[in-house]
């Protein structure tokens, strides 16, 4: 049966051999530290689902509502399959690793480009982009007509590529983030079972004030404190006790030797080894890697059709599939969600989803920019790729700033920030008839609130400090990184094209349990909120609908 071929992946199905594979290839590369993290002790099922299978829950996508989904779903009798669009990312390449290096990208790097396209793209002035060979690499920069939109691509979807950093907002701020949600629930039940489940953790202060790869770290929380902004440490998935055997040279460096964007080979703890691991480990769960759900429609019998494009690592469809499900959770993040959604409404499939679906997406406010130090404050040559600190200005000026590395390899005397604003803009998605494709109508203009907000931190740091914005980090004198997203939010917003717990009006037995639902902003990183949030919704859902 051709469905039993190995897809992008060492692993066979979850088969007992199957798993053994997958779970020794990974092991393999954690061998190469001397040391097995406990957390890294199973990995998720690979089984490409066959064409004509029934299956009771289909999950399209593999990011963290996926995830959570999955997991409650499979504990609670269900058995599922996962519909991931990106690779398995559970088998070394020739150089004995899964993932590729920030500083040497290879294929591995960008989903089906020719060339990198790096969020900071320039460096004293000079172009940093190379040519890569075109494979289904691991994040994608999605260019819409006025903002690029980073995203994960595999199995793990953005916990493969992000930075880890794992915030529950301010409860203040929570009631402008899901206006619809009782804070109560949230905060008492669901954030502390999103933070258990991810596992996050907090650094070791004292060791954050001595070791020599926080020391950017330290220049920018000592420039804020002198402006008199408040800095806070920012909780992260990276396990610290790795971090800390990393600088002191006893396993292979990871965070330490600058992994991040293209994804971390050994500290961080990815739903790969935290939500997906435990959903396999139920012996419910299979997913299909390098399959993209393309079309979901009523079926005649009840549940629905689901076509899925089956595709080669060269982006080529070599198989299409047709499946029935009972239920179908849409998971493929706020893009993937809302670009399905609006198509299949605007092409005739779902044609009663509300007028909704598609609006209310925003980007997190996010905006970038660097500063330059003068040469008596160095931000050091070692940086952990794996920020730990921001600047809280939200409530004076909507901006809370953390404070990113730069891991260059040298120093380079750069204080450098990813700014999360309170930008009000909001964007909505279209179905294009003539080009076949889906368009988010976002401008670059639209990032002028969040430059203002960014000011409201910077503008005072370089004015006590005396010192001046980088130029040269997103273009030749460009100072504002305004071009692009991390943090994609919306599409398919709580309470307006869903329910209050993500019941797609018009269809029963369809979810949305992503970042989709989440209206624009988060205030923080989002990985968590989407995380508690998902975890509250299927909490209800199997409670009522099963
Ligand atoms: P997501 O994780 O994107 O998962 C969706 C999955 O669906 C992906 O694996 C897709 O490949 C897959 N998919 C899409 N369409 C289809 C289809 N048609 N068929 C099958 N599969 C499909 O969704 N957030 C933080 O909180 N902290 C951070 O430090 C942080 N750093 C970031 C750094 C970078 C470079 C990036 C790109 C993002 C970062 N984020 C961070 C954002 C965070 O990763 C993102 O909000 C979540 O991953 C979104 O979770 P979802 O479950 O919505």
């Amino acid at each position: 049966m051709s469905d039993s071929t190995p897809v992008g992946s060492a692993s066979s199905g979850f088969s007992r051999r199957g798993f053994i594979a997958g779970a020794g290839s990974l092991l393999g590369v954690m061998a190469l530290g001397g040391r097995t993290p406990a957390w890294a002790q199973t990995v998720a099922a690979t089984t490409p689902i066959a064409s004509g299978a029934h299956v009771p829950a289909l999950v399209i996508g593999t990011g963290y509502g996926g995830s959570v989904a999955a997991l409650r779903l499979a504990q609670a009798g269900v058995d599922v399959h996962m519909v991931e669009m990106g690779m398995a990312w559970d088998t070394p390449g020739s150089d004995g690793k899964i993932f590729c290096n920030t500083l040497s990208p290879d294929n591995r790097s960008y989903w089906l480009r020719t060339r990198t396209k790096a969020p900071l793209n320039y460096f004293l002035g000079f172009p940093i982009d190379r040519d890569i060979s075109c494979y289904t690499g691991i994040l994608d920069a999605e260019e819409f007509s006025g903002i690029t939109v980073y995203q994960g691509r595999g199995v793990g979807g953005g916990s493969l590529v992000n930075g880890g950093m794992a915030v529950t907002p301010k409860r203040e701020n929570f009631g402008a983030i899901l206006p619809t949600v009782n804070p109560d629930e949230m905060y008492n039940t669901y954030y502390p079972r999103a933070n258990a489940g991810l596992g996050v953790g907090t650094i070791d202060p004292a060791w954050f004030d001595s070791t020599d790869c926080y020391q950017y770290a330290r220049v920018g929380r000592k420039h804020a404190q002198r402006s008199g902004f408040p800095f806070v440490f920012v909780p992260d998935v990276y396990d610290w006790d790795y971090m800390k055997q990393e600088a002191a040279g006893t396993v292979t460096k990871s965070a330490l030797a600058g992994e991040i964007l293209y994804g971390n080979n050994n500290g961080k703890k990815s739903l790969q080894k935290t939500y997906l691991a435990q959903a396999a480990a139920t012996g419910r769960v299979t997913v299909s890697p390098l399959h993209k759900v393309v079309s979901v429609a009523p079926a005649s019998g009840g549940g629905y059709t689901v076509v899925i494009d089956q595709i080669n690592t060269s982006g080529e469809t070599t198989t299409t599939k047709t499946v029935t499900a009972d239920r179908v959770f849409f998971a493929a993040g706020s893009v993937g969600t809302s670009k399905l959604l609006v198509k299949l409404k605007a092409t005739g499939m779902l044609p009663n989803l509300n007028n909704e679906v598609g609006k209310g997406w925003g980007d997190n406010g996010n905006v970038m920019c660097g500063r330059a130090n003068h040469l008596w404050d160095p931000t050091g040559a070692l940086q952990s790729s794996i920020p730990c600190g921001g600047i809280d200005n939200w409530a004076a000026g909507g901006a809370f700033a953390e404070v990113a590395p730069l891991p260059t390899g040298i120093e380079t005397f750069a204080s450098f920030y990813l700014s999360i604003t309170k930008n009000p803009n909001r964007a909505e998605f279209s179905w294009n008839p003539a080009t076949g494709k889906v368009d988010l109508n976002w401008q670059q203009s639209w990032k002028q609130p969040a430059i203002d907000m960014a000011k409201t931190i910077f503008d005072k740091i370089n004015s006590k400090e005396g010192t001046i914005y980088r130029t040269d980090l997103f273009g030749i004198y460009k100072i504002w990184g305004d071009h692009l997203t991390y943090h994609p939010l919306g599409g398919a917003v709580l309470g307006k094209a869903t329910d209050n717990y993500g019941r797609l009006a018009g269809y029963p037995g369809l979810y949305v349990i992503d970042g989709a639902l989440i209206p624009g902003n988060t205030s923080v990183n989002p990985f968590v909120t989407i995380t508690a949030l998902a975890e509250r919704n299927i909490e209800k859902i199997i409670a009522t609908d099963l």
